[in-house]
């Protein structure tokens, strides 16, 4: 591969040496799958094809001439929502679930099915009772937990007519949902709307279809998210200010290393827990390795690192690169941003692919049924299948990159609180006086469209420097972690003010606030922010971004965050083009019925133009200097 192609791949270092790697053993990653994919069906680019019937597939012509009609007669605008609507219903469906799951676990820790679970922290449980009216006084734990548990999943298939967190959304953006009947109704009930709305010969107009897909995002991120996020921090643990290590230079060269991938935490806190077992330990002694090493990727890191402090080995185009390493003895899956490729991958290698949810299978990876009743037991012998492993290494195939980088990570909303001294108040000051001219939630993914890593970095450099603070989740996070930027050394890269403020109280410019559903708690700050003004949170001078994003969860995520008030600008370009009218509803129009609307730019330099203009908009329309 010519230096220009292959430095265009990445920013990072660590993945760089692994693609040079890559090459040199002959092994493919999704770099070469995109090459090899390009150029990509034009239709799908635009959103311009369907396949909802049997009369299809049909596909309409972007440059106006025939066909304009599917079968059934669809034109470009409804075929191009009812699209975006079913990657909206598959990402809320995806987080959603993940929420259910941690909702059950939570349930079978009450009731005593799941002994190695217990609950963490009472006193968000507490709170979390408070919100739903449970009684608290004299109960014990368990017992609020089991009512908290139910409640919880009333949320799903709701009959009560709305979400309990709605009492969080400021009142001026509840008006605005219930005018445009964007009030969410239960989170499973909006998700198979979608499916019924987009079915042949259901909702064909696609202003209609797209406020739905807006109702249906809002019960992902006030529902089945913020669940995820809240009864996590209940079972294990609400996050406090952690320091990490991340890249893929945590992987060490004399230990057992086990990488835990995808997003949910049940499972992987177990495999923390179960690498610690002293008999693990002398059964890895005597097999030759100096310990075990268990590291993180993608989301399932960002909870163990969030609540543990556990290693990142990196975001998720490194996860064939992890692999490449040749020194990862077991790379443990659950679900969600898990390339199938991996199982190919690990055949050239001794490292064993080991699938644990029901709900995803892996052809060629090992399953191991993950059962909550037995979790600390089940996560004990998959710890052993990676010990076992490691006298397979071939050490001479080994080649960890050298590159890893401490981060500061851990900051819920309420470490942010702890932060301030207990209240929001010197945040709104800093916000009001103009050190801190906004905030900026920047968040999403990789994708091999676009260079690995640059969205998110310069994004990122370009905001702090303009006193914009700026928090983040997911991959996103694990990119700035890698470049240095979630230091409170970090500090120095940023504009006078915020630089100020960072000092004052020893943290990053850059906070890292979780996994991909912990967006809800970037939610739950924009909401606080708001109340404590008494304004809409589209009247503060917030911002989102997706740089890197490729997933349909970050599409919800998107929808829900514009759909809450907040403008938002993607770097890689959505697949609705085919239609002017639901881009430009999209783009422009959703300003008049919610307050905010999505910008798509490529130029992360140009993104980040358009954030601070948007900011300095947002600052003098409320009177701040
Ligand atoms: Fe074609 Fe209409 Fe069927 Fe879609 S729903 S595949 S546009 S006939
Ligand atoms: S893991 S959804 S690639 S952020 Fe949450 Fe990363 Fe995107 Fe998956």
């Amino acid at each position: 591969m010519d230096q220009e192609k292959r430095n265009q791949r990445s920013i990072d270092p660590a993945t760089l040496a692994m693609l040079d790697r890559a090459e040199a053993e002959g092994l493919e990653t999704a770099w070469d799958r995109h090459d090899r994919q390009e150029p990509q069906c034009g239709f799908g680019l635009l959103g311009l094809c369907c396949r909802n019937c049997n009369m299809g597939p049909c596909r309409i012509d972007p440059f106006g001439g025939e066909p304009q009609k599917g079968v059934c007669g669809a034109g470009a605008d409804t075929i191009v929502a009812r699209n975006l609507l079913r990657a909206i219903a598959a990402g809320a469906a995806a987080h959603s679930d993940h929420g259910r799951d941690i909702v059950e676990a939570l349930l079978h820790a009450s009731t005593g099915q799941s002994p190695d679970y217990q609950v963490k922290d009472r006193d968000k449980l507490a709170a979390l009772a408070g919100e739903l009216d449970i009684a608290v006084e004299g109960r014990s734990a368990e017992e609020i937990a089991a009512d908290v548990a139910q409640a919880a999943l009333e949320e799903f298939g709701t009959r009560k007519g709305t979400l309990a967190f709605l009492n969080r959304v400021p009142e001026k953006r509840r008006e605005t949902w219930s005018k445009f009947g964007l009030t969410p109704r239960g989170i499973d009930r909006e998700i198979v709307e979608v499916m019924h709305r987009t079915h042949i010969g259901v909702d064909n107009e696609y202003v209609n279809l797209i406020l739905h897909g807006l109702r249906t995002a809002l019960s992902d991120g006030w529902g089945g998210s913020m669940w995820a996020t809240e009864l996590s921090d209940v079972l294990f643990g609400t996050p406090e200010p952690v320091e990490g290590v991340s890249n893929l230079g945590v992987l060490q060269e004399n230990e057992v290393n086990i990488i835990v991938h995808g997003h949910e935490p049940t499972l992987s806190e177990m495999i923390v827990a179960a690498a610690r077992d002293p008999e693990l330990l002398e059964l890895a002694q005597s097999k030759g390795a100096e310990g075990i090493n268990v590291c993180g990727m993608c989301c399932t890191g960002n909870e163990l690192l969030m609540r543990h402090g556990v290693p990142v080995a990196g975001n998720f185009l490194q996860q064939e690169l992890a692999i490449i390493t040749g020194a990862v003895e077991a790379m443990v899956v659950d679900v969600q941003c898990i390339m199938p490729a991996l199982t190919s991958l690990a055949d050239c290698y001794h490292t064993e692919i080991i699938s644990t949810s029901p709900k995803a299978k892996f052809p060629g990876a090992k399953h191991v049924p993950f059962e909550e009743e037995k979790a600390l037991q089940i996560a004990g012998e998959i710890v052993k299948i990676a010990v076992e492993g490691y006298p397979k290494r071939n050490p001479e195939r080994v080649f960890i990159p050298k590159e890893k980088m401490e981060f500061v990570a851990g900051f819920s909303v309420e470490a942010i609180l702890s932060a301030l001294g207990g209240s929001l108040d010197p945040l709104l000051d800093a916000i009001k006086e103009g050190s801190i001219k906004g905030i900026a939630g920047i968040v999403g993914c990789n994708n091999p469209k676009i260079t690995h890593d640059h969205g998110h970095v310069t994004l990122t450099e370009e905001l702090i420097k303009a006193d914009i603070l700026v928090v983040e989740t997911g991959c996103t996070a694990i990119a700035s972690a890698k470049r240095g930027l979630l230091l409170p050394e970090a500090a120095q890269k940023a504009g006078p003010g915020l630089r100020a403020v960072c000092e004052a109280l020893k943290i990053p410019p850059v906070l890292h606030m979780g996994s991909c559903v912990d967006i809800s708690r970037i939610l739950v700050v924009a909401a606080a922010v708001a109340n404590a003004l008494g304004v809409d949170i589209s009247e503060l001078p917030l911002a989102g971004a997706a740089p890197e994003w490729m997933s349909e969860k970050a599409v919800s995520i998107g929808s829900y965050v514009i759909g809450s008030g907040i403008f938002t600008v993607l770097g890689t370009v959505p697949q609705v083009l085919g239609s002017e009218n639901v881009a430009a509803l999209l783009t422009e129009g959703a300003n008049d019925v919610i307050g905010a609307a999505f910008a798509v730019e490529t130029d992360p330099l140009k993104a980040a133009v358009l954030i601070v203009e948007h900011i300095s908009d947002k600052r003098s329309k409320l009177g701040l200097p």
